[in-house]
């Protein structure tokens, strides 16, 4: 035995420390798209978070279990025999248009040579650290897999996921080892999406509490539709075993799970009485994810967790879900280990409030609920309901500093985010499953995260609505096709309308986003005679990123960011900065317009040779389409610019007046 381990001993007393499984194999890293495409379900985030768990000497005070592949009989307990077959040949498929054909039947579905193994990998693992758990070998444990599993349904993979790992691993304990005493399951689904998969199995079964925490926005949040409702409660003697909290908006965060924790889930909990709890750990409503937008820390995880440890003699088992933000993803695992292993959140703190949303959900949740559990029948008391966070609001352009009580806090918000995130900003360095050294999550977009600048639009962007699709995500009408919306999907801090001496004036035949017609450009020189009325937005500098790659139809796995400190500085001198990697796409030249309350003003726009090419026909000049023109038009009549009819004549002029 080494001396670390003998001097460890004297200073920790062992019994402190419980046992804590982890499981993960190389071999899950294998599952991929089939030309290596990005994919936010990658190898990367098993492997990031294997690295950290040993850089951070945690998985070396763990017990270290071998992956083990699932059996088809107990793989067969949750899913039919005709989906069994798909995944398990799958990758022996000879082809990989074959396959692509298959997985394009599926919803959110892709596959390659490696997919079949480590789908059964992946259900095997979690079968493995829940038995060692339940024969007592192990406290807890910790399955780090791939692919994930809670989307996937008896029949049909989904949402990244090809087998229920964490629905085959609760079926094995309860029918196939009776012997271990494990009668009753909680699982606690904490990924951001629903888990329809699970809930469907466990639909009539009253052994199996089944509880999903998710964003839902009323039935628009993927996996969409009512499943995630929380009227769906279960059938038959599952009735008030299924137990559904849909968050109405996103930016969720500590507060607001704690908040749910305290006053729906612990108190069924109490009552329930677990022999076992297994988590359907997905990370992706952690700070930072690109596909959550919600906003729970490490710390937060930790004490969710940390207050799950009191029920079933501490039997807790957790299975990786989602979580996309390769830093946020591994922090929040390390998080939860050691919460495991000491029994005790990690350090930190959270400061903010719920939002008056979640209250209203926690409500509404209790009350459908409270037949089924008493205790959920007693009222919150008005004190505790009393500190919340209003829904955060904007601020009108005139206020100087004398902000609105809902920006305010909005702002301190995001100060805590900040000091929360502070940890997670050093560069890593690590090895991916081929052994080649990649730079993973670099720190450029917490560092912009951090600077505001005016995003100025004389395009469709004047209408609010068109804009918000590019942080939110979505689509409005006219537009043929949804925006993916920025990573940071938090609303402009204000807003305002100024008009800038610069033409406008409308070009191109088409666009992908609003087919046939011409689109705004601003002449990027300015010039006395003209006007234009520019709707400008407070964002951060990363925000401005994603805008700036969405106007430039690119995808996000390119080098970025694209206009970073150093852009930032040169176009105060410059005026203009044309974006090298984003070339292709029309917008691609960043223009300086000055400041306002010292925050520069950018807008983006053609290039000046552009502007040559346009006036000597090499590039077409044209009008805007209807529905284009329309979103122009009601933007400035909603921001209360113009009459409708002062609209009409500004845009018709802006595409008449030659160039
Ligand atoms: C496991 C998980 C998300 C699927 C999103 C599909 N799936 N758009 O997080
Ligand atoms: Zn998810």
């Amino acid at each position: 035995m080494g001396s670390n381990c003998e001097t460890e001993s004297m200073v920790s007393n062992p019994q402190e420390r419980r046992r804590v499984g982890l499981i993960y194999d190389e071999r899950m890293c294998k599952h991929s798209t089939p030309d290596d495409e990005y994919h936010p379900e990658n190898l990367n985030r098993i492997k990031v978070i294997w690295d950290k768990l040993h850089s951070s000497g945690i998985a070396q005070r763990c017990v270290v279990l071998d992956a083990k592949e699932a059996e088809d009989k107990h793989i067969a307990l949750v899913h039919r025999k005709n989906h069994i077959d798909l995944i398990k040949n799958i990758s022996s498929k000879k082809f990989d248009s074959k396959r692509n054909k298959i997985a394009s039947k599926f919803n959110s579905i892709y596959f390659n040579g490696g997919s079949s193994e480590a789908a059964y990998l992946a259900a095997g693992s979690v079968i493995e650290v829940a038995e060692k758990v339940a024969k007592g070998e192990l406290d807890s444990g910790f399955a780090i897999v791939r692919p994930p599993g809670h989307h996937a349904e008896e029949s049909e993979p989904m949402g990244f996921c090809l087998y229920n790992n964490v629905a085959i691993a609760t079926s094995f304990l309860l029918n196939e080892r009776p012997e271990l005493g494990i009668k009753k399951i909680l699982i606690v689904d904490w990924d951001v999406h629903h888990g329809n998969g699970t809930q469907k199995m466990f639909w009539k079964d009253p052994r199996v509490l089944f509880f999903s925490v998710h964003r839902h926005e009323f039935g628009s949040f993927y996996p969409g539709g009512d499943d995630g409702s929380y009227t769906m409660i279960g059938e038959g003697p599952g009735t008030g075993y299924n137990i559904n909290v849909p968050w109405e908006n996103g930016r969720c965060g500590d507060a607001d799970y704690l908040a749910v924790w305290d006053h729906v889930l612990i108190p069924v909990a109490k009552e329930f009485d677990p022999d076992m709890i297994i988590i359907s750990a997905g990370f992706d409503a952690a700070i930072g994810d690109p596909l959550g937008g919600c906003r729970v820390s490490p710390y937060g995880y930790s004490i969710m967790l940390n207050k799950l440890m009191g029920f079933a003699g501490g039997k807790i088992v957790m299975a990786l879900e989602g979580g996309y933000n390769l830093d946020s993803l591994a922090n929040s695992v390390l998080a939860c280990v050691q919460a495991l292993q000491q029994h005790k959140p990690v350090a930190g703190s959270s400061e903010a409030y719920p939002f008056e949303s979640t209250w209203h959900v926690i409500q509404s949740v209790r009350k459908q609920l409270s037949s089924y559990w008493p205790t959920l029948g007693d009222k919150i008391p008005e004190k505790v309901i009393s500190w919340k966070t209003p829904q955060i609001e904007i601020s009108s352009s005139d206020s100087d500093g004398e902000h609105e009580n809902g920006l305010i806090v909005a702002e301190e918000l995001d100060k805590a985010v900040e000091d929360i995130i502070e940890p997670l900003k050093n560069l890593q360095v690590h090895e991916d499953c081929q052994g080649q050294a990649t730079v993973v999550s670099p720190s450029w977009s917490s560092e912009l995260s951090k600077i505001d600048i005016w995003y100025a639009t004389f395009g469709s962007n004047i209408n609010k609505s068109r804009f918000d699709c590019y942080i939110e995500g979505g689509q409005m009408e006219g537009m043929q096709k949804p925006c993916v919306g920025s990573v940071d999907k938090s609303q402009p801090k204000e807003i305002m309308w100024k008009t800038f001496p610069h033409r406008l004036f409308f070009a191109r035949d088409r666009s992908d986003t609003w087919g046939p017609g011409g689109v705004a450009f601003l002449h990027p020189e300015s010039n006395i005679q003209e006007k234009t009325y520019m709707h400008l937005y407070k964002i951060t500098l990363e925000q401005f990123n994603d805008v700036l790659l969405q106007e430039n139809a690119s995808s996000r796995d390119m080098i970025r960011p694209l206009f970073d400190l150093t852009s930032l500085q040169t176009i105060e001198t410059e005026k203009c900065i044309s974006v090298e990697l984003v070339q292709k796409g029309w917008y691609h030249n960043v223009v300086y317009l000055g400041k306002e309350n010292n925050i520069p003003i950018l807008t983006m726009t053609c290039t000046l040779s552009d502007i040559d090419d346009f006036k000597s026909g090499k590039f077409p000049v044209n009008s805007p389409a209807k529905a284009y023109a329309n979103t122009l038009v009601e933007g400035l009549v909603q921001g209360k610019q113009l009459s409708k009819a002062e609209a009409i004549a500004y845009i018709e002029e802006a595409s008449t007046k030659p160039l």
